[in-house]
């Protein structure tokens, strides 16, 4: 038999509100993928739309918990990363990967820390700065459009957007030294959401577009990204994991929305798990 491949999925613990570790370790365990985690902080809620949440750093904890693995001689297919618990984090982690990057591994970098045009209020101004030496470590990044605007110090434009525009954030980010970019939330007309993705290698552009639904819905960035490493993983390539996971998203928010359920609490990706084993 095949050897199971194994993912470090680096992200907070939000305790109730489906995104980081609640969504990575279900979604990439579901396709037949060993999750191990690495929380970075834990928090009693995420920080969108709910006040009086609890939050420990785990800055401290992160560095140990990566050298006891070293020792235990662990390697890892990829590492993923999502939401930092602090600006120290982003210096760490770049250690981390250094420890456990091999030829053949993904290093995965989803820079979780703004959307809608705003850098989320409890990270400095100066992260997207921070977090761009992580993307230019990285072998594959997901960045949202507003987190691609903020690390390129350029102006967030709201969509729908012209082809021209999206593919020329793909290749401005592509300067950071990253070679496969997956850019979420595009949108070329005000009746389709998607993603587009870049291959700088071997210069393919895909777009993998679907419905849009009407409406914010937390933690869709983790679903979408979880999903796309797990695709990975198990064999597709870059265009074909964003298309499997645009549809994995957007049925996930579907449910959610059919349920009219309170958008805080994340979307519901359980019922479709099955699916993707
Ligand atoms: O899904 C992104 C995310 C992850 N973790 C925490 C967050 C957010 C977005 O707001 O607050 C703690």
């Amino acid at each position: 038999m095949e050897r199971q491949k194994r993912v470090a999925a680096i992200h907070d613990i939000s305790c109730v509100g489906r995104c980081s570790l609640t969504v990575a370790l279900p979604i990439i365990s579901a396709a037949g993928i060993e999750c191990s985690v690495l929380p970075t902080a834990v928090l009693s809620t995420h920080t969108g739309g709910f006040t009086g949440f609890t939050y420990r750093d785990l800055t401290e904890d992160v560095l140990p918990i990566a050298k006891h693995w070293q020792e235990l001689g662990l390697e890892f297919d990829a590492l993923y990363t999502g939401f930092l618990g602090s600006f120290e984090q982003i210096g760490i982690i770049s250690q981390v990967f250094d420890m456990f990057k091999k030829p053949d591994n993904i290093l995965l970098v989803d820079p979780v820390m703004a959307d809608n045009g705003k850098l989320y209020s409890i990270f400095s101004e100066d992260f997207p700065k921070g977090m761009r030496t992580l993307c230019e470590k990285a072998d594959v990044i997901v960045p949202n459009i507003t987190e691609a605007a903020l690390m390129l110090g350029e102006e967030y434009k709201e969509g729908p957007y012209s082809k021209d525009y999206i593919v020329e954030l793909l290749k401005k980010l592509s300067g950071l030294g990253v070679k496969k970019i997956v850019l979420t939330g595009v949108q070329f007309n005000v009746d389709e959401l998607g993603s587009a993705v870049y291959d700088a290698e071997t210069g393919e552009i895909n777009f993998a577009m679907a419905e849009r639904i009407e409406g914010y819905y937390h933690g869709t960035g983790d679903v979408y990204g979880s999903s796309l490493l797990a695709s990975l993983i198990n064999g597709k390539t870059l265009a074909e994991a964003a298309e499997a996971a645009v549809k994995f998203t957007v049925e996930s928010i579907r449910r959610t929305k059919n349920a009219a359920t309170d958008i805080r609490y994340g979307v519901n990706f359980e019922m479709g798990l099955t699916d993707l084993s």
